[in-house]
C-alpha cells in the first residue's frame, strides 16, 4: 500500500477560515468552539499541512487593539515556529463588516472604496509580514441585487483602478508579491462582477501591471457557473496565470458548499489532479474548504487529512493512468498522425490557404470513424474504482 502522507513537498495549505470555520450557516448557530489562530495552526501542524493563509481579520479581528495584535501575533509567530508551517499566501476580508455591504473597490460610496484601499495595503502589509508571496483578491461582494444600481463599465473601471493601485503599492515597497483574482458567479452578492476565471483572464489583460497578475481558481465557484474545471485552469495555466489554486468540492446547482476536496466529483477531481501533475504545477494546493457542521475538531482533522489523502491518491491514479499499456495505447491509436496533413498546419501562407482548398475531403470517411471513447474512459472508470 502506497504512503498518502501529506509532506512538506506536497505544498497543501489551508486558510485559517477553513479549519477554523465554527460551523456557523444561515440557518444554524455555530457547532465548534472558535480557535485561536495559533491553536489552527498546531492543528494543521499535526495533520501535516505545509502552510496557512490568512485574511487580515482571520489573525487580527477587526476592532483589536494593539496589545490584542501584539500577542495574537506573538502566539502565532511561536506556532509557526514551532510546526515550520508557511504562510504562502494572504488576502483582505473586504466582505463581512457591514461597511462592505455594498461591496469594497466597486462600491457607490467614494469613501468606502477608498477605505477598501487603506485596508487592502494594511493587509497586504502584514502578509508580507509572514512572507506571503501570493495575494488573493476575491471579490465576495463586489456585485449588485439590482443591476438599477451600478453601471456595470464604471464597476470594471473601479475594479481596474484599484487594482493598478494596489499593484503599485507593493511595487513601491518591494514586496516582490503577485496577486490572484479569484472568480465566483454569486453569494453572496445576487451576482458577482467578474463571475469565472475566464472573466479574469480577460480583465488581467486590461491592467497597467498584467504580469504581477494571475488567477486562483476554486473548484466550487466554476462548479457554481456550471462549468468544466479543469478546463479553466488549463486556459489560466496555458496562460502562465495560474499563480494559486482553491481545491474544494461542489455538486452543480447548488450554493457554495466548499466540501472537502474529491467529496462529490471524484472524476473531476482526478482530471484536474492529472493536468496539474502532469505540468508540474509548482504552486500551493489551497484547500478552501471545511469540515461538515456536523463535526468536532477531530472531525475537521479527519476533513484536513481527506483533502490531502484523497489528492495524493488521485496523484497515484494520474501516474498508474499514464503508465497503463492499453490506456496509452488508445490514446496513441485516438492520436495517430501520418503526416498527411502536414503540410497545412502551422502559420498561414497564401499558397497554405491555396493547396488547402484544393484538396478533396472524403467527408463521409471522417464521419465513419469509431473514436473508442467508450472504451477509453470505461477503463479510466475502472482504473479510478481500482479494478486495473
Ligand atoms: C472564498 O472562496 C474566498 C475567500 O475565502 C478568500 O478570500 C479566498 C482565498 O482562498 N477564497
Ligand atoms: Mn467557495
Ligand atoms: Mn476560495
Amino acid at each position: 500500500m502506497s504512503n498518502y502522507e501529506p509532506k512538506a513537498e506536497h505544498k497543501f495549505t489551508f486558510g485559517l477560515w477553513t479549519v477554523g470555520n465554527v460551523g456557523r450557516d444561515p440557518f444554524g448557530a455555530p457547532t465548534r468552539a472558535t480557535l485561536a489562530p495559533h491553536e489552527l495552526v498546531y492543528l494543521l501542524g499535526e495533520v501535516g499541512a505545509y502552510g496557512v493563509n490568512f485574511h487580515d481579520n482571520d489573525l487580527i479581528p477587526i476592532d483589536a487593539t494593539t496589545a490584542e495584535r501584539d500577542q495574537i501575533l506573538k502566539d502565532f509567530k511561536k506556532a509557526l515556529a514551532d510546526t515550520g508551517l508557511k504562510v504562502p499566501m494572504a488576502t483582505t476580508n473586504l466582505f463581512y463588516d457591514p461597511a462592505f455591504k455594498d461591496g469594497a473597490f466597486t462600491s457607490n460610496d467614494p469613501r468606502v472604496r477608498a477605505y477598501a484601499l487603506q485596508k487592502t495595503m494594511n493587509a497586504i502589509d502584514l502578509g508580507a509580514e509572514f512572507g506571503a508571496e501570493i495575494y488573493v483578491f476575491w471579490g465576495g461582494r463586489e456585485g449588485t441585487e439590482s443591476d438599477a444600481t451600478k453601471d456595470p463599465i464604471e464597476s470594471i473601471k473601479r475594479s481596474r483602478e484599484a487594482m493598478n493601485f494596489l499593484c503599485e503599492y507593493v511595487q513601491d515597497k518591494g514586496y516582490g508579491m503577485k496577486f490572484a483574482l479569484e472568480a465566483k458567479p454569486n453569494e453572496p452578492r445576487g451576482d458577482i462582477y467578474n463571475s469565472t476565471t475566464g472573466h479574469m483572464l480577460a480583465f488581467i489583460e486590461t491592467l497597467d501591471h498584467p504580469e504581477m497578475v494571475g488567477v486562483n481558481p476554486e473548484v466550487a465557484h466554476e462548479h457554481m457557473a456550471g462549468l468544466n474545471f479543469t478546463h479553466g485552469v488549463a486556459q489560466a495555466m496555458e496562460a502562465g496565470k495560474l499563480f494559486h489554486i482553491d481545491l474544494n468540492d461542489q455538486a452543480f446547482g447548488r450554493y457554495d458548499q466548499d466540501f472537502r476536496f474529491g467529496m462529490v466529483n471524484l472524476k473531476s477531481a482526478f482530471f484536474l489532479v492529472k493536468l496539474l501533475e502532469d505540468n508540474k504545477y509548482d504552486g500551493n494546493r489551497h484547500y478552501d474548504a471545511h469540515a461538515f457542521r456536523t463535526e468536532d475538531y477531530e472531525g475537521v482533522k479527519d476533513f484536513a487529512r481527506g483533502c490531502m489523502r484523497t489528492y495524493l491518491i488521485l496523484k497515484e491514479k494520474a501516474e498508474q493512468f499514464n503508465q497503463d499499456a492499453e490506456i496509452q495505447a488508445l490514446l496513441a491509436e485516438i492520436n495517430a498522425d501520418d503526416g498527411a496533413m502536414d503540410a497545412y498546419k502551422g502559420a498561414y501562407s497564401a499558397d497554405k490557404a491555396a493547396a488547402l482548398k484544393a484538396v478533396d475531403f472524403d467527408r463521409a470517411a471522417l464521419g465513419a470513424r469509431g473514436m473508442k471513447y467508450e472504451r477509453l474512459d470505461q477503463l479510466t472508470v475502472e482504473l479510478l474504482l481500482g479494478v486495473r
